[in-house]
């Protein structure tokens, strides 16, 4: 029924990360994966061709910004999300749940769903289980998302009880109400905060339901780096081995690998692309601001260990220049250097995966990136 599957190839001996396969309408990757975020349907700066070059394989984008603009009809007359922008691997579209809690103004969460404003205009608007469903379908996208809350951190015992057991029952009206079951696959959403008791309550409920995979929402809200990994701790063994795990919003390269380690599969994070366009690069050395004047005379790569087209063609002063002016092509290298980076990261931790080594892979690789570096 659901064209969504997985497949665990092998955990690793030293610290049980999952090395696996999630099969999609648009093509396989292997996990664990990094997803770069394309909000707006385009990867900001990157070209689909590009994408293609770096061996990206599924991209994430959004119900909520492509129902504002352009619509959901004009993406459903263009064929669908893959053909209006040209990209032939996998998508998954977030529901719009996460950004009308943290774009919007003025919101009211009701049982039917939620009152809020455009963050464009002010206009008046309405997201529900339904609606997020409708439009998920009319976009095409591989990988649909429940419409869930995403509730603040740090959100009290109380509120997050009636927040999971409404985001339970949203999630049985989003299996209603999804219409192309045999061509998009629903993951559902476990959420509940820091409180084991609820993640519990929220993955007993959305495991009945049978979705063909689970995300763990409501982490990277603000939360202290201890918490987020404890919580995965006891999250992930409550989630079914054959289905993939997707954390939400996760995208530093400490907590891919901190998640990878706790039964992670696949995550997704607009922080590679967004710090590359104000002039920050991921290196093996840790994070390296290229527009800092220090780099003015240095002819040499963003990062001497790395690969990418940007790496072997460009410099550092070069490309300082080119962000100091704000010239496009400028934010078009940094962006292509990182997501080149993170890929490359998460192929490292599936080989050391696959080897059993990926403790030690951790510990080398953060003696060069340094520990405490987001
Ligand atoms: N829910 C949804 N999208 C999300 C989140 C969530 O909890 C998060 C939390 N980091 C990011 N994106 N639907
Ligand atoms: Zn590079």
């Amino acid at each position: 029924m659901t064209p969504i599957t997985y497949e665990l190839i092998k955990t690793c001996k030293q610290t049980g990360a999952r090395l696996g396969k999630v099969h999609t309408p648009h093509g396989s990757f292997d996990t664990p994966m990094f997803m770069p975020v394309g909000t707006l349907a385009t990867v900001k700066t990157m070209s689909p061709e590009e994408l293609e070059d770096i061996n990206a394989k599924i991209i994430l984008s959004n119900t909520y910004h492509l129902w504002l603009r352009p619509g959901e009809d004009i993406i459903r007359e263009a064929g669908g999300l893959h053909k209006f922008m040209n990209w032939d691997g996998a998508i998954l579209t977030d529901s719009g749940g996460f950004q009308v809690f943290s774009l919007s103004d003025m919101r009211k969460i009701k049982e039917e769903g939620v009152h809020f404003r455009n963050h464009l205009n002010g206009e008046k608007l309405f997201l529900s289980p339904e609606k997020a469903m409708q439009i998920q379908n009319a976009l095409g996208s591989d990988i649909m998302m429940a419409f869930d809350e995403c509730p603040p951190y740090p959100a009290a015992y109380d509120y997050m009880k009636a927040s999971v057991e409404r985001t339970s029952r949203w999630a049985e009206r989003c299996l209603e109400a999804h219409a192309r079951k045999d061509e998009q696959g629903l993951f559902g959403i476990v959420q509940g905060g820091e409180y084991e008791d609820l993640r519990k309550q929220s993955a007993r409920d959305l495991t009945s339901m049978d979705f063909p995979g689970y995300a763990i929402g409501g982490l990277s809200v603000g939360e202290p780096k201890e918490i987020m990994n404890r919580v995965l701790e006891f999250t992930t063994p409550l989630l079914p081995d054959n289905k993939p795990r997707y954390l939400m919003g996760v995208g530093s390269p400490d907590s891919l690998i901190d998640g990878a380690m706790r039964g992670v599969d696949m995550f997704d994070c607009v922080l590679p692309t967004r710090i590359a366009r104000n002039g920050t690069c991921m290196t093996s050395n840790g994070r390296l601001v290229v527009r800092n004047a220090k780099y003015a005379h240095d002819f040499s790569p963003i990062d001497e260990n790395c690969d990418c087209h940007v790496c072997k063609n460009y410099t550092r002063s070069y490309i300082r220049h080119l962000i100091k002016c704000n010239e496009t092509f400028g934010f078009r290298l940094t962006t292509y250097h990182n997501l080149y980076f993170l890929l490359k990261l998460m192929e490292q931790v599936r080989a050391a995966i696959a080897e059993d080594r990926l403790g030690d892979f951790k510990e080398t690789f953060f003696e060069q990136y340094g520990f405490n570096q987001p």
